[in-house]
């Protein structure tokens, strides 16, 4: 579809969504930032809980896509889970399909949706993009539900979506674990840039990382949406290995795609 000019980008404090509104401008886009908490350095931004539809209606209106970033990024309380992630994304897609001119919604899912499938060993298939659900969190499991809301959305109302299952996405890989899960920055904007521009997307799931040699997971439907990863962990590995071993199979943290979120779940600060 022809690239969309504006965009909303919900959760544009957060260490996402400031790793890639310094990004996305330069693929053309004119971001409309929208969060909880202000944005630092950028007063036009919206201050708002997505809890609040009035905000909402007004944030959607006359742009073309969405990326959703917004919501609870770790382990924490139902409530608050049911609060961000579950209501606060339901009423986004509502404020979207009622203002009529969204075209599509970029839905920032998780590894954590599909956390307790175990990681392949070395020279085991990398798991599909269609593995079952299986949460690892109640965070995970509200990613689930995105996931299937988009979807429903897409059957019912012709919304589209793609719903990227991101694994971590920060400047660096800082653990034996984030080598094979790890998504530079610059690979996340060029991953999105594809999410919002490819055609015909209906409601696609896709995983978010980087080109790593050690790769867990099958980035083809990342891939036909013309994403072209640039990035690959490798450099890191030697110096993370030294620190912290090899990942031991026998070690239900290391066990799992979504690693220690299956037996000490981070739980969220606030
Ligand atoms: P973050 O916690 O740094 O940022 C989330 C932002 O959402 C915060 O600025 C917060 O104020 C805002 N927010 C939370 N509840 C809100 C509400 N009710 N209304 C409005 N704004 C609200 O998280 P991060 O790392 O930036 O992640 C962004 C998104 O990507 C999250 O949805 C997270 O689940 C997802 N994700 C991130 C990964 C990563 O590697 N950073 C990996 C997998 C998924
Ligand atoms: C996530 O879903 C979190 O939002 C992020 O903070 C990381 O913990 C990431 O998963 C991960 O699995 O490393």
């Amino acid at each position: 579809m022809p690239a969309p000019r504006t965009v909303l980008l919900t959760g544009a404090a957060g260490g996402l969504g400031t790793l890639m509104r310094q990004r996305l401008p330069a693929y053309g886009y004119r971001l409309r930032l929208f969060d909880l908490v202000p944005v630092e350095g950028e007063p036009g931004a919206i201050t708002a809980d997505l809890a609040d539809t009035d905000a909402l209606r007004e944030a959607v209106r006359d742009v073309d896509a969405i990326i959703h970033l917004a919501g609870i990024s770790l382990e924490s309380t139902f409530d608050k889970i049911l609060h961000s992630n579950l209501q606060g994304t339901y009423n986004l897609y509502e404020a979207a399909r009622t203002a009529g001119g969204v075209r599509r919604i970029v839905f920032a899912s998780s590894n954590h949706a599909v956390g307790f499938t175990p990681r392949p060993a070395e020279g085991d298939l990398l798991i599909p993009i269609d593995t079952p659900h299986r949460p690892d969190t109640l965070y995970g499991l509200s990613k689930c539900f995105g996931e299937d809301l988009a979807s429903l959305y897409w059957d019912l109302h012709g919304l589209e979506t793609v719903s990227i299952r991101i694994g971590s996405c920060f400047p660096e890989p800082t653990s034996v674990r984030m080598l094979s899960v790890w998504m530079s920055p610059d690979d996340g904007a060029r991953l999105l840039h594809a999410a919002l521009t490819a055609e015909d997307v209906g409601h696609t799931v896709v995983y978010g990382s980087s080109a790593n040699t050690r790769l867990w997971w099958d980035l083809s439907s990342a891939r036909a949406l013309g994403y072209e990863p640039q990035d690959d962990s490798e450099p890191y590995a030697a110096k993370l290995i030294a620190e912290q071993g090899e990942l031991d199979p026998a070690n239900p943290d290391q066990a799992h795609l979504g690693g220690h979120f299956c037996t000490r779940p981070p739980i969220w600060p606030h």
